[in-house]
């Protein structure tokens, strides 16, 4: 894979190291996101093209269809391999860089967020407990990076992402363990960090192991109240692996 301009500088890939995310980044105009997003929407609600089979579609508490959909939409495809991404992807995993996983999927007004975590193996996201990747014994950790983009502005009142800067270093969650869910509990603890918004068409990149969320969404401000689809944010996350000996069981 060539690297081409826009690679992370020295200081960038320092901060990143440091911090455990780096951006925002611009990737497309807001004007140019929107027609894209309005082009996607009919593409993205019609799952029957999706790579996976229908009735392996809800695994757990995972809903199956939002994934890997650049298989069958050729913008995703497009997005997932432009130079802005790739380029940096790859100056922090190394030229071997694999696009391993995406998930597009829209945050509705009061939609609950996405709780706490951290992600090394991703064995807790299907509820299975199997490591969908598995590292090689040597590695020193894991080494996923997760590019997020908003498809529209996401602030504080829309789900944007919270993070605990430098949190990366050290593996605090278990993945082994199932996660439980209670609507009673989710996102309740406050731990501080910083939260990065987003313009429509911005892109972060963060270490899949920093703790990080997203908060509810609740912003009628934000979103227009009268089109729930309308006024929703899809945003993309790609998960990027340098080595992968892998299973993956979705
Ligand atoms: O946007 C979200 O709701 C969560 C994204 C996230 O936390 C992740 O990519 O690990």
């Amino acid at each position: 894979m060539t690297q081409t301009g826009f690679a992370l500088t020295a200081d960038e890939l320092a901060q990143f190291h440091r911090d455990g995310y780096i951006g925002p980044f611009d990737l497309y105009e807001p004007e140019e996101m929107e027609a894209n997003r309005r082009a996607l929407r009919p593409r993205l609600i019609n799952s029957t093209t999706s790579i996976y089979a229908q009735d392996s579609k809800i695994s757990g508490s995972t809903n199956l269809a939002s994934y890997d959909r650049h298989f069958d939409i050729d913008f995703l495809a497009e997005h997932i391999t432009r130079p802005e991404i790739v380029d940096r992807v790859s100056s922090i995993l190394g030229p071997d860089t694999l696009c391993w996983r995406t998930e597009f999927f829209p945050k509705y007004p009061g939609d609950e967020g996405t709780d706490w975590h951290q992600a090394d193996n991703f064995s807790s996201v299907n509820q299975s407990k199997h490591p969908q990747i598995v590292w090689p014994e040597d590695a020193e950790f894991g080494g996923t990076v997760t590019v997020w983009t908003a498809f529209t502005e996401a602030g504080v009142e829309n789900g944007c992402l919270q993070f605990i800067p430098g949190s990366h270093k050290t593996m605090n969650y278990d993945e082994s363990k199932i996660m439980e869910y209670d609507a009673g509990k989710i996102n309740q603890v406050e731990k501080g960090g910083v939260r990065r918004g987003l313009f429509a068409g911005g892109t972060s990149l963060t270490a899949a192991r920093l703790i990080e969320r997203a908060e509810a969404a609740f912003g009628e401000g934000s979103l227009p109240p009268d089109a729930l689809f309308d006024g929703s944010s899809v945003r993309d996350i790609v998960t990027v692996i340098r080595r992968n000996t892998a299973r993956a069981d979705i």
